[in-house]
């Protein structure tokens, strides 16, 4: 690695070790930008590194709700302004166990990266807390939601910082957040994207990250002589990503076998039917396991097993490092041709090496799940401008904007990579130059 490189992820190691995750994210970027950082000695100057990884502000606050049994409940919410030299800050919010400073730091890292490829001005944030929707209440979950936003309000605004979905945040959650910042402020706004379609919302939003991954791997395998056409698709996951990703994965030809949620993963040889799916997991907020059930095809209970499953193309559209090293080796045994994130960071800094190594066509996160915060992008422009996007035209200018973003990724890899299918330091290496660019334009702030 780079000497500069090298300190800073020493120097971070040092200081964030507790933060597993964060440091997971900031060596992958780093490592990546050796002929970057040959061609810019200057960035040393600048400290640009060390600005870079330091996020701009973080805001931790508690949010006290009321359950049903009129039990005062407490959970830890943030939100991580993580870099705004090319636009307001702007990525999800997730709600789930577990969430922490690690995890939404690292988030608004890829975030402000994935950013930068689709060519809006949007910096990078995200937030989040500990709160966990299965098993709430519609009462529980709107009452939460009012409460952080009675916080959150002062922190966001359409030219500030553009909340949106992302794990446990969906259409329902935003609704919520977005009536009480409405109520609290008296403005409407587009404060937020992932809105619902009769107060602002962009048609296409809720397909845009599943469809954008797709039309990143066909792009991706035609570029490398391959196509969807006939090709097995496993896709970890059961949410807004994986349900579109497979949806669009059939409508480009492919067909996909298997799908997964967090308790266990259900395998259709005939083609996951996705409209069942989408029934059960969307409408329903069912388990994976009612469609096994409702189809009489098998069940495994363990998600991780689903890389076991044989197929040529792996969509991992769940969560951070679900697919790890022996994932990766069954995979590659079982002759995967491609792998595309659609979760931010789905692969284990060994797994990645496992593809690099196997020559593994592998679309990073940043670069193949951009496709939802693109579609966010024309949300924002179309709330500034009061003006309306049918579906037909947010999907056709989706697959422009992930074409464009294979091609810039691609010819990054070409420059700044170790071959010319390393998108993985392609996409950092993009990314990472906009953002740069605009940071020492902008002076030491
Ligand atoms: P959702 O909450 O809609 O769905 C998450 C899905 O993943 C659920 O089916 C959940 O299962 C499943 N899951 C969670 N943990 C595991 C696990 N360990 N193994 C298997 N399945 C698991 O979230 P999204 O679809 O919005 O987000 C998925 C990923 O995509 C995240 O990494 C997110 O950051 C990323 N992403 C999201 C974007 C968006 O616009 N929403 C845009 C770009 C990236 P269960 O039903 O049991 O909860
Ligand atoms: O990870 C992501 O890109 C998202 N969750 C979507 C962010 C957004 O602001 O649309």
């Amino acid at each position: 690695m780079n000497a500069y490189a090298a300190r800073v992820i020493e120097e971070l190691k040092v200081k964030y070790a507790h933060e597993g995750e964060f440091l997971q994210a900031a060596q992958e970027i780093l490592s990546s930008l050796d002929k970057v950082l040959l061609l810019h000695p200057e960035y040393e100057e600048y400290s640009l590194l060390e600005r870079l990884m330091e996020p701009e502000r973080v805001i931790i606050f508690r949010v006290p709700w009321l359950d049903d049994s009129g039990k005062i409940k407490v959970n830890t919410a943030y939100r991580v302004q993580f870099n705004s030299s090319i636009g307001p800050y702007k990525g999800g919010m997730r709600f789930t166990k577990g969430v922490n400073l690690s995890t939404l730091k690292f988030l608004a890292l890829e975030q402000t990266l994935k950013n930068a490829l689709t060519g809006f001005n949007m910096g990078g944030g995200k937030g989040g807390a500990d709160f966990d929707p299965h098993g709430k209440s519609e009462g529980e979950v709107m009452r939460f939601c009012q409460s952080l936003i009675t916080e959150l309000y002062r922190h966001i605004g359409p030219n500030m910082d553009v909340p949106a979905g992302d794990i446990g945040v969906g259409a329902r959650e935003i609704g919520y957040m977005f009536g009480q910042y409405k109520r609290i402020t008296g403005e409407f706004s587009g404060v937020f994207t992932d809105k619902g379609l009769s107060y602002g919302g962009c048609p296409g939003r809720k397909e845009a990250t599943g469809y954008g991954l797709c039309y990143f791997l066909d792009a991706m395998l035609k570029k490398n002589g391959h196509s969807l056409e006939g090709k097995k698709a496993v896709v970890s996951g059961s949410g807004n990503v994986a349900l579109y990703a497979a949806k669009k994965a059939y409508e480009l030809g492919a067909l996909p076998i298997a799908m997964s949620d967090s308790n266990g993963f259900v395998v259709d040889d005939e083609g996951i039917d996705i409209e069942l799916m989408i029934d059960i997991k969307e409408k329903r907020r069912g388990r994976i396991k009612e469609y096994a059930d409702a189809k009489n095809v098998p069940y495994v209970d363990k998600p991780s097993a689903i890389w076991e499953v044989p197929c040529d193309i792996a969509l991992p559209c769940a969560t951070q490092n679900e697919l790890d090293e022996a994932g990766a080796k069954a995979l590659v045994k079982n002759g995967v041709i491609a792998v595309a994130e659609g979760a931010n960071m789905p692969t284990t800094a060994e797994a990645v090496k496992c593809f690099k190594d196997n020559n593994i066509l592998h679309a990073p996160g940043k670069a193949s799940n951009a496709g939802g915060v693109s579609t966010s992008g024309m949300e924002m422009g179309q709330n500034a401008l009061f003006l309306y996007y049918s579906a037909e035209e947010v999907d056709n200018k989706l697959k422009g904007i992930m074409e464009n973003i294979f091609k810039n990724v691609s010819n990054a890899a070409e420059v700044y990579g170790d071959s010319s299918i390393d998108y993985v330091s392609g996409a950092n290496a993009a990314g990472f130059l906009t953002v740069a660019n605009a940071m020492i334009m902008q002076g030491c702030v």
